[in-house]
């Protein structure tokens, strides 16, 4: 697919920016660290710059304590994102609006949700705020946006997929690149801050 021109990803009326699980565990020294997980940081902060008139959408992964992902409860992660806890605070060097609706997902003791749809009340929130296209980036490229941006695209949302503000867990090599070619085949749009700055 052609790289889309530069007006198809100028913000308008109807599009919303979506950060998804920029979270301390996420880091760099963090408890589930994605691999230059912090190099986003400084990109979506860009984005914020110039969509600053864009309505603002933060995902967190926020489990209970004894949450199944987890090894010790015969999940496949290491603790991480305990709800309250320092792990599960956003990135301090993110400059969040105070404005941005804060989602919290995966907070079900039985329960993973990679996706900021599963029983969350995100898409109730945009259909309210008359929301149809996202611009969605954040962590991980291979777990949380890509379920996201699945669910977002099944729901009928447009999605640009800030291809510059993502990266990968990469249990198995080359999940981050498989995950995003996933994404551009559903029909998200990749775009990076030269199409839009
Ligand atoms: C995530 C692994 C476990 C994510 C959350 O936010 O991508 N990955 N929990
Ligand atoms: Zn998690």
């Amino acid at each position: 697919m052609d790289t889309p021109n530069r007006n198809d990803c100028q913000p308008c009326a109807g599009d919303a920016l979506l950060m998804v699980d920029v979270q301390n565990d996420f880091l760099p020294g963090g408890s589930l660290a994605v691999p230059h997980g912090d190099e986003v940081v400084t990109v979506l902060n860009r984005y914020l710059k110039i969509f600053a008139a864009l309505p603002v959408y933060a995902t967190r992964d926020w489990h209970p304590e004894q949450h199944c992902s987890f090894t010790a409860y015969g999940g496949i992660w290491p603790p991480h994102c305990v709800a309250g806890t320092q792990g599960a605070q956003f990135a301090a060097a993110l400059q969040l609006p105070s404005s941005a609706t804060i989602v919290s997902k995966a907070t079900a003791v039985d329960q993973d949700a990679y996706s900021a749809f599963q029983d969350t009340d995100l898409d109730t929130l945009l259909y309210a705020a008359k929301i149809r296209r996202l611009f969605i980036g954040g962590l991980a490229t291979d777990y949380c946006v890509l379920n996201t941006v699945r669910d977002a695209l099944g729901l009928g949302y447009r999605v640009l997929l800030l291809g510059d503000a993502i990266r990968a867990v990469n249990v198995q090599p080359g999940d981050g690149e498989r995950a995003e070619q996933e994404m551009l085949s559903l029909g998200a749009q990749r775009i990076t801050l030269a199409e839009v700055a």
